[in-house]
């Protein structure tokens, strides 16, 4: 697990904790071959093909003229992270590739200086969001960065490692690009730094300086290394599986790739990805899950046809994730996972056909228990002593027909904050 630090405090992760669940974009040139060089299909993430094919900077750079989104459409993009029920977005804004994906006066290696599409597609996305009230962020590589001599990670144009001065690019790109992406668009969310590996200790915390210089409220992700993110981020399509104390954040992908392949077909199921997006909610961890648009601009149709359904699925059960936190119980259920929020218990049904729910452990008296969804259905509680484990013990019983196709969520109405036993 990648711990990242923990330097957030409540009043500054506020929103980011109520949100739980957001949209991650990773759009670049690299969805021009789209996991394609020289006619062979490359392994591996698609925006990754320029170190996995070792493609010279001189030729990688031709992409660029290539890149032109005339079907970009930022509010048909930000539309979907509303249907989808996520809360921020984060793009792309230069990933290990080098290439700016926003206008970097700084840089002449940015859209709208080296592509024929000529702007800056941040602009608008940034103000789709605020419409929308979806919180805006960039993602920034810090460290990797393929293209530039001094910048980590190429290999095969600069082979000399030991001759890069890191201090160098730092100063002449990233300081330059990140006070960039931090002036140019309003109050920005925050900046999802990854892949730290040689940043020292100091230059973390320059960078980590500089982004709270002109913007206090904007945080900084775990991956900027050295322990002084504002949040933790497990392993990319790490799922937690027991409790986590403080402030984490998962990054998934949809299919097995983050930039665009044309031939990764492997998408998860909705099902899998509601029952990951509880999963993560019951843990008391972010969600932040990932589309790879076209180099035309476009969000493949499978992604949209799944977020859309997860939405549709938040739209009647958002009450449990949104806001919530962890389960108070430090283990999972035979019937399926559990949330909190003030005085309600959640219990995330996510065994298919499970009619009957059993809890034990629970102090409080259960005011009332209601199915989430059209309807509200009140749920059958009977309360009793268990002999054999000589604990309370509730157990529901779910009407099918209101069950949802999903993850059913029984609300459990307490009469004060949860108090449990949690031993199994
Ligand atoms: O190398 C990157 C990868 O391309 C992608 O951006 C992911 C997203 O979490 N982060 C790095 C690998 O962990």
């Amino acid at each position: 697990m990648n711990t990242g630090g923990q330097q957030g405090n409540n009043d500054r992760m506020s929103w980011w904790r109520k949100a739980r669940f957001g949209m991650f974009i990773h759009w670049g040139l690299y969805a021009v071959p789209a996991g394609v060089w020289q006619g062979r299909h490359i392994e591996g993430i698609g925006e990754w093909i320029m170190n996995w094919a070792r493609i010279p900077v001189a030729e990688y750079e031709r992409f660029a003229r290539q890149f032109n989104p005339v079907q970009y459409n930022a509010a048909e993009w930000v539309q979907l992270a509303k249907d989808a029920g996520m809360k921020y977005l984060v793009i792309t804004a230069k990933h290990h590739d080098g290439f700016a994906m926003f206008n970097s006066p700084s840089s002449d290696y940015d859209i709208t200086d080296a592509t024929p599409y000529g702007r800056d597609p941040m602009v608008d996305l940034v103000a789709e969001c605020r419409k929308a009230g979806i919180v805006p962020c960039f993602y920034y590589s810090q460290t990797l960065d393929w293209h530039d001599p001094d910048g980590a990670g190429n290999t095969w144009d600069y082979p000399d490692e030991d001759a890069k001065d890191f201090e160098a690019y730092l100063e002449r790109k990233v300081i330059p690009q990140l006070t960039e992406l931090l002036t140019q668009y309003g109050p920005i969310g925050l900046i999802w730094f990854d892949c730290p590996g040689k940043i020292s200790r100091e230059q973390s915390q320059r960078l980590r300086d500089l982004v709270i210089s002109l913007q206090p409220d904007c945080l900084v992700s775990g991956r900027i290394g050295n322990d002084i993110g504002d949040y933790g981020s497990l392993r990319d399509n790490e799922h937690p599986e027991g409790p986590i104390q403080g402030f984490w954040e998962t990054p998934c992908t949809l299919n097995d790739t983050w930039g665009y392949k044309t031939y990764d077909e492997n998408w998860k199921s909705e099902d899998d990805l509601i029952n990951l997006l509880v999963n993560c909610a019951s843990k008391g961890v972010n969600y932040l899950l990932n589309v790879g648009p076209t180099a035309e601009g476009v969000i493949p149709e499978p992604s949209i046809e799944r977020l859309r359904k997860v939405g549709t699925w938040l739209q009647h059960n958002g009450e449990a994730i949104y806001g919530s936190e962890a389960s108070p119980y430090p283990f999972d259920f035979e019937w399926g996972k559990m949330t909190q929020r003030e005085n309600v218990l959640y219990l995330h049904v996510t065994k298919r056909q499970c009619v009957s729910v059993r809890l034990t452990g629970l102090r409080n008296q259960v005011r009332s228990a209601r199915i989430l969804g059209p309807g509200q259905t009140p749920v059958e509680c009977t309360e009793r002593h268990d002999a054999e484990s000589d604990r309370h013990c509730i157990e529901l019983t779910l009407p099918a027909e209101a069950s949802d196709r999903y993850v059913t969520v029984v609300a459990l109405e307490l009469d004060g904050h949860p108090d449990v036993s949690p031993s199994a």
